[in-house]
């Protein structure tokens, strides 16, 4: 039996594939000025908030010399890139398996949260006709600090009155892994060994997965 009462999750990458509309984005910021942005230097940037990424993209550039205002313009001009995707989105964007599994969670009476470090996450779940579907839902509007700071998760808890020992977290970045373990929380990776190795188990997606997955965490 494991003692986990409640499930939060990251949003870009776990429940959708909003990830690749980011590295489009950041890809082509890091174009128009002049240089590109690898997909392997792309991992970096999940997780953590759009000023964050912006200073990784212009570090790998060796852009150093933008003012705050500059950078602004930058980051906004990469938003409105990435949002011509996500309000293109309709429910069948929701990855494989992921409906089914909260539907599971729901009936065996789990409390789910989103905890996303997006500001756009308001915009994305009403997309996808989620935006009423959690329990709680804590984005980067409600956050000061970003993965791997632990906030994100520590607030969902907090909302859902759930101790954050009995959270389990689906997150598809290191910086995510890292922000449940600082939690105090069990972390589910959802993608690929190499990227995800901290978390308590990998799964590669939600197709056929069910609540027995918690059952992987009991060794921790
Ligand atoms: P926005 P998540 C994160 O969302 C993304 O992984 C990360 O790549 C992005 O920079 C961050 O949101 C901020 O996004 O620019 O939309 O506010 O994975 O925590 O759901
Ligand atoms: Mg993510």
């Amino acid at each position: 039996m494991n003692n986990i009462e409640a499930v939060i999750f990251d949003l870009d990458g776990v429940i959708v594939d909003t990830a690749i509309f980011h590295y489009q984005a950041w890809k082509r910021l890091a174009n128009e000025m002049g240089f590109d942005l690898t997909i392997h230097q792309n991992e970096h940037l999940k997780g953590i908030s759009r000023f964050e990424s912006l200073d990784i993209v212009l570090e790998i550039g060796k852009i150093n010399h933008l003012t705050k205002k500059e950078k602004e313009v930058l980051a906004t001009r990469k938003n409105e890139w990435y949002k011509e995707n996500i309000l293109k989105m309709t429910p069948n964007d929701i990855l494989p398996g992921v409906k089914m599994f909260l539907q599971k969670l729901k009936s065996a009476n789990y409390k789910i949260a989103i905890g996303s470090s997006s500001k756009n996450a308001g915009i994305i779940l009403e997309r996808i006709g989620y935006q009423n579907y959690f329990d709680a839902v804590v984005d980067g509007n409600k956050i000061a600090f970003s993965k791997p700071d632990p906030e994100v998760f520590m607030k969902a808890a907090n909302e859902l009155k759930v101790n954050p020992r009995n959270c389990v977290v689906f997150e598809d970045a290191a910086a995510g892994i890292e922000a449940a373990h600082n939690a105090g929380m069990k972390a589910i990776g959802v993608g690929e060994h190499d990227v995800l190795c901290k978390a308590d188990a990998i799964i590669s997606d939600f197709k056929n997965v069910d609540i027995s997955v918690f059952n992987k965490l009991i060794k921790y």
